[in-house]
């Protein structure tokens, strides 16, 4: 490679990127019809050394199955676990569905129809009779275009779409595609470093959605409180699509109203054209986290109705709004004014079967697992979550710090850094209004000792404050801090490690320690607040080794108990504000030998049931919340162990 050539490729400009537009959560109203094209669809995959087959031959002018025999694959799911063949599980390249569907002819008159996907994985490419329809890159954000012109109306329809999950250098996350001979000749391999399997397909809903030819396609709200929590403040700002907002410029006007639980109106306002203003709530009920409140995650319903001159209704849309102000200084992260200390988890979206198809059963079962442990937050690790679990969080007052897909981050690049930055406008779009995101995390471990990652970051992080100065930015960093380049672009700084498990094995006498030492040179580098994002100890369910071994649920509970007397000294310091172990559940991996059927982190296992270590992290948890937050702590937290007539022996909620 010329001189030339390396200076050219570490060139990385901050370019503009492609915004996106819409993409409000279906809902339906009196001027909105929603359904679900979710069900069983007809499914090829396509040989992995001709993955433009399909394309090539046309095979979404007609029915799959005249092309090619199918099988039947359930939307949402990853398709990879569904069969029993390897060469699926494995596969690399594109695979093809198709379904049909009806759409009834009063869809046909006055109105537009929409095509929205939760999110495919990774990149989709959509035909709706045969004519393409929209294309996207990117998995597990959504995406949507209109079909009004594409449909056939009091007929039967047809979609086809074409997924590929190939990741290479320029993806995010990225991957490695390479040729490796194999017996019967060639195999093609996807390689990646990330420690999840790259489950791929219709990973979560697909809806067909009408809406009016003018209609609300964006609301971005934004809310605050006044200094003694009395007065809430929604500032709204609403953008329309259609004819009827071009031609009749000044004649539109929205009506706002804000409902409490009990459905009584608190707040209305009537916007002029330009369709941005405020609403004041008095004596609100904030927003608070789930255990710093008795009544957590409170929503109110926001109804917006859009009207066109003369008081004609043209579209009604409603969202749930929690209100609530973020604030955040170089020692502390506040909620409504109240420090927030977090006990949380990250978390993987995999499941059995199914992968990382959505699943509303193990959503509440996860989330009510969650609440039975007495955490308050995740972090989307390592990509963003169903919309659906986005509103149950909200509901449940759980706090979201909100990741993109960028993971282990490296050789940073112009096409990666351009990809890497829609990934967050995304995310930012679709998340924004969610009470329960309260921090953007920009990448998990990225290589951030390297050559460019100075400017690259700065660039990300910078573009990701310019959608969003509400809340602060993180990223899960494992270079030592010594090395790290990124980190004074952050708000919030998060590291990962591994003390007892990847280094130092088995050494229990090496944890807590090096954790505290860790932590606070993060501090001291940065001035910031500092969180733990990952630590903990692969556990084998149901194996008991005394003393502690690795692998043994003995161990895993142990690992934890020494990071808790180091939280301990660090919660002392002020600016430490958050454990998060990891891993929630334990879940799928590519097959490594560090691996058993996975990684074994959970302090969950993949079917939802509770470690030994489960037990304790809850009466660490619930601890914490007593003392933080003055919760109230359950009365099965500790099991009976003896009376000796209320002296020191006795064990149970009460001694907290
Ligand atoms: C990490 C990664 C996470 C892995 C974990 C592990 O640092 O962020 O994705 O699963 O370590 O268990 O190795």
């Amino acid at each position: 490679m010329g001189l030339r050539k390396i200076f050219k490729s570490l060139i990385i400009l901050n370019k503009e990127i492609e915004t996106s537009r819409g993409m409000l959560y279906p809902r339906e109203s009196e001027t909105r019809e929603v359904r679900t094209l979710d069900g069983i669809w007809n499914f090829v995959r396509s040989d992995e050394t001709n993955p433009t087959q399909g394309v090539r031959d046309g095979w979404f002018k007609d029915d799959l199955s005249k092309s090619m025999p199918t099988i039947p694959m359930p939307v949402p799911a990853s398709y990879n676990d569904i069969t029993t063949e390897q060469a699926l599980r494995d596969h690399v390249g594109t695979v093809w569905y198709d379904r049909k569907f009806f759409v009834p002819r009063s869809w046909g008159q006055d109105q537009r129809v929409w095509l929205r996907f939760g999110s495919v994985h990774y990149e989709a490419f959509v035909w709706v009779n045969g004519r393409m329809a929209v294309k996207h890159e990117m998995g597990h954000l959504p995406f949507e275009t209109e079909v009004t012109h594409l449909l056939k109306y009091g007929a039967e329809n047809r979609i086809t779409v074409m997924c590929d999950n190939a990741l290479i250098q320029t993806t995010v996350p990225q991957g490695k595609i390479s040729e490796v001979a194999n017996d019967g000749g060639v195999a093609i391999i996807q390689s990646y470093t990330f420690d999840f399997f790259n489950y791929a397909g219709i990973h979560r809903s697909v809806h067909l959605y009408t809406t009016p030819k003018t209609f609300i396609e964006e609301v971005e709200i934004k809310t605050n409180l006044s200094p003694n929590n009395s007065v809430g403040t929604v500032d709204y700002s609403i953008t329309v699509n259609g004819t009827a907002a071009n031609e009749a410029e000044n004649t539109l006007f929205a009506r706002l109203q804000i409902y409490n639980r009990e459905g009584v109106q608190v707040a209305n306002v009537t916007s002029d054209s330009k369709l941005v203003g405020s609403l004041q709530v008095e004596n609100v009920k904030p927003w608070w986290p789930y255990l710093m409140h008795s009544s957590p995650g409170y929503l109110y319903e926001l109804e917006i109705q859009l009207y066109a001159a003369k008081e004609q209704l043209l579209d009604v849309y409603r969202l749930n709004v929690g209100i609530r102000t973020l604030s955040w200084t170089n020692t502390s992260f506040l909620i409504n004014g109240k420090p927030i200390y977090f006990r949380g988890f990250g978390r993987h979206e995999d499941a059995d079967v199914r992968g990382k198809g959505l699943d509303n059963a193990l959503m509440a079962r996860d989330f009510n697992l969650l609440k039975w442990i007495g955490a308050n937050a995740y972090r989307t690790s390592h990509y963003p979550y169903s919309e659906e679990s986005m509103q149950f969080a909200d509901q449940h007052g759980i706090m979201i710090i909100d990741e993109c897909p960028s993971v282990d981050t490296e050789n940073f690049n112009q096409a990666l850094l351009d990809r890497h930055k829609s990934s967050l406008e995304q995310l930012v779009h679709r998340d924004r209004n969610h009470p329960s995101v309260v921090m953007w995390s920009i990448a998990n471990e990225p290589r951030t000792g390297q050559v460019n990652a100075d400017t690259y970051f700065q660039f990300v992080a910078n573009y990701t404050r310019s959608l969003d100065s509400t809340r602060p930015i993180t990223a899960a960093i494992a270079v030592p801090s010594n090395d790290d380049k990124a980190g004074r672009h952050l708000d919030i700084i998060s590291f990962n490690r591994y003390n007892a498990w990847y280094s130092n094995t088995g050494r229990l006498d090496m944890v807590t320690e090096r954790v505290i030492s860790e932590a606070t040179g993060w501090n001291k580098k940065y001035g910031k607040p500092v969180i733990m994002s990952e630590y903990g100890a692969d556990t084998l369910e149901g194996l008991h080794l005394q003393p502690a071994y690795v692998w043994s649920e003995e161990f895993q509970t142990e690992v934890l108990s020494r990071h808790f007397k180091a939280f301990d000294a660090l919660r002392r310091k002020k600016w430490f504000i958050g454990e998060f172990v990891w891993n929630f559940a334990d879940f799928k991996t590519a097959q490594s030998y560090t691996r058993v059927g996975g990684n074994k982190k959970g302090v969950f296992t993949r079917a939802r049931q509770p470690k030994a270590a489960a037990h304790l992290l809850r009466q660490r948890y619930f601890a914490l919340g007593r003392e933080v937050d003055q919760c109230n702590i359950p009365s099965d937290l500790f099991t009976y162990i003896v009376d000796v007539g209320g002296s020191n022996f006795k064990h149970d909620s009460t001694d907290l």
